[in-house]
């Protein structure tokens, strides 16, 4: 073995976005693509010298690969040790709840989340700290100003490894470990959550489905909610990860958990039905007939936190990012303790995590989480549903309808467009921007502007300060509207419009929610103008 020291030059986009380096798997292909962000990433934080890493990922194509790569690279720059899941697969909480159970320097996540695999999909690197979180922005920026002058990367010429066995072995000085990727997070979850009490619902004949969309969660949710909990394998859907997610777009939501939605809106069908995304991170959860908003998740979970064990103590408090939905305030108002506004992306929880601040945090884009590691949590998500229907013995709509009763309802939605001209899109959140100052007090589809911003946040623990992160509109009685464009696509730009309308009278309840939310749904045209600037007459996607 011998470690090689390559001369490359800088790629101009490797600029980590809301999570991580996304880009098609082609861009990944070029040769030192990857190389050169593996090595500005160990630049970035002083060299990977005594350092021990998981690395892992949801097993989309290139995944292999790439930690076959990353083996040699972290080997030859010194790490003391590695962890690596078995084929490859570590899901994103899973990642978190090793770093931090076995005290290691960091983690290296192969995973474009959510977007679509295969040799024509997505691929994407994502560096979790010490905390077991993602990368905060001090560091992704000096990831971003290592690789735009990067000269050299080190490897080991050492032969690949076989990922497909658990065992030990050394390349160059690192120790390498092939390691079960689901005991230590399933043993957390049995940690938190009241494991009798569900086992004792499935035994009653509980009735779910889980859909794994063919992506990391299967080899999780099989052992925890089959093998643990006692749940018939019949409940769980393409459970089997694979290197193109089956051809799926592994995005719990209404529109690509297509199958699991029809299944829980068929007459009989199941009582209660949840997906997650390619790395595990996300959830959506269904009752029979019907379908829980991510920011109602937040808010539910809060305001039933007592039911599960390890929150039986109270909350500390709850985040939520800017676009989520306020239903979690009211809980949090009503608890009497405090909420806090972030940034969209999970980094920005990290800080208010380590500090107690928070207990819970979650978002509009199907992620909640909690203090027990530093990633959105998508089966830790389900688990706590199946324990407050367990505990509670009501059925899912009972539960997000008793909330709606005591909170009020916050009619929420997304609308993205999708694939836009960056050029296009940039001007029009420019103008936006311009327009902000005059908007207050103008009436548009007849409701009246009461403030207009361009959110900024000011990180409470550590003053580091994030500006330009959604353009937001208030209108009379608690209506808003939230511009931004993602960070997260990879191809074009992608506005996402964040339309909320809280409604505190029950007997208005049972509207459809894109009817609530219509006069929203107009003025959010006429104020930004979408239709007339990008010849969009419909949004790509709604959620
Ligand atoms: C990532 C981030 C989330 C964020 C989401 C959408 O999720 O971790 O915090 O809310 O992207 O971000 P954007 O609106 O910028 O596209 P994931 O599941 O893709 O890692």
């Amino acid at each position: 073995m011998a470690i090689k020291e390559i001369k490359t030059t800088p790629f101009k986009d490797q600029k980590p976005g809301t999570s991580g380096l996304r880009k098609k798997v082609k861009v990944f292909q070029q040769p030192h693509y990857l190389e050169n962000f593996i090595q500005a990433i160990f630049n970035a934080i002083g060299g990977a010298s005594g350092k021990t890493f998981v690395i892992g990922g949801d097993g989309r194509f290139y995944n292999s690969r790439a930690i076959q790569t990353i083996i040699k690279m972290a080997s030859a720059n010194g790490a003391s040790a590695l962890y690596i899941g078995q084929n490859g697969i570590l899901s994103t909480p899973a990642a978190s709840c090793i770093i931090r159970k076995h005290k290691l320097s960091g983690g290296i996540i192969l995973s474009a989340s959510h977007n679509p695999g295969g040799p024509d999909g997505d691929f994407g690197v994502k560096f979790n700290i010490e905390n077991g979180g993602p990368a905060p922005e001090q560091v992704t920026e000096r990831i971003f100003e290592e690789a735009c002058k990067i000269e050299r990367y080190l490897i080991s010429d050492a032969p690949d490894l076989d990922l497909t066995v658990q065992g030990e072995t050394v390349v160059e000085q690192t120790k390498v470990e092939i390691i079960d990727p689901v005991s230590d997070y399933a043993d957390l979850m049995e940690s938190i959550f009241d494991f009798n009490a569900i086992r004792s619902l499935f035994s009653k004949g509980f009735r779910m489905k889980y859909d794994a969309m063919n992506a990391v969660t299967g080899p999780y949710a099989k052992e925890i909610l089959v093998k643990r909990l006692g749940a018939p394998e019949s409940c769980l859907m393409h459970a089997e990860p694979l290197e193109d997610f089956g051809g799926f777009h592994p995005d719990p939501n209404l529109k690509y958990a297509k199958e699991l939605v029809q299944e829980l809106f068929s007459d009989n069908g199941p009582d209660f039905g949840a997906a997650s995304d390619g790395d595990g991170d996300r959830n959506m959860i269904l009752g029979r007939n019907f379908f829980v908003t991510p920011s109602d998740s937040l808010a539910v979970l809060a305001s039933n936190a007592q039911f599960v064990p390890e929150y039986k103590k109270g909350l500390a408090g709850i985040a939520r990012s800017m676009p989520t939905s306020r239903a979690a305030d009211k809980v949090a108002e009503h608890l009497g303790i405090s909420c806090y506004e972030t940034p969209t992306g999970w980094k920005f929880f990290g800080n208010l995590l380590d500090a107690g601040r928070i207990t819970l945090c979650g978002e509009e884009s199907f992620g909640t989480g909690s203090d027990h590691i530093r990633e959105k949590d998508g089966l830790w998500a389900v688990l706590f549903w199946l324990n407050l229907l367990a505990a509670t013995g009501k059925s899912v709509e009972k539960i997000v309808r008793d909330h709606w009763h005591k909170y009020g309802r916050h009619f929420y939605s997304r609308h993205d467009y999708e694939a836009l001209d960056p050029d296009i899109a940039k001007k029009l959140m420019d103008d936006l921007r311009a327009k902000l100052p005059t908007l207050k007090n103008t009436t548009v589809s007849g409701l009246q502007v009461r403030h207009a911003d361009d959110f900024s946040y000011v990180d409470p623990i550590d003053g580091h300060v994030s500006k330009h992160q959604g353009i937001r509109i208030f209108f009379e009685n608690e209506a808003r509207l939230v511009f931004r464009l993602s960070g997260t696509g990879t191809v074009g730009a992608t506005l996402r419009v964040y339309i909320e309308h809280y409604e505190p009278d029950h007997s208005k309840h049972d509207m459809p929610v894109q009817k609530a939310l219509e006069p929203l749904i107009k003025a959010a045209d006429i104020i930004a103008e979408i239709k007339k600037r990008t010849g969009r007459y419909q949004p790509d996607l709604i959620t």
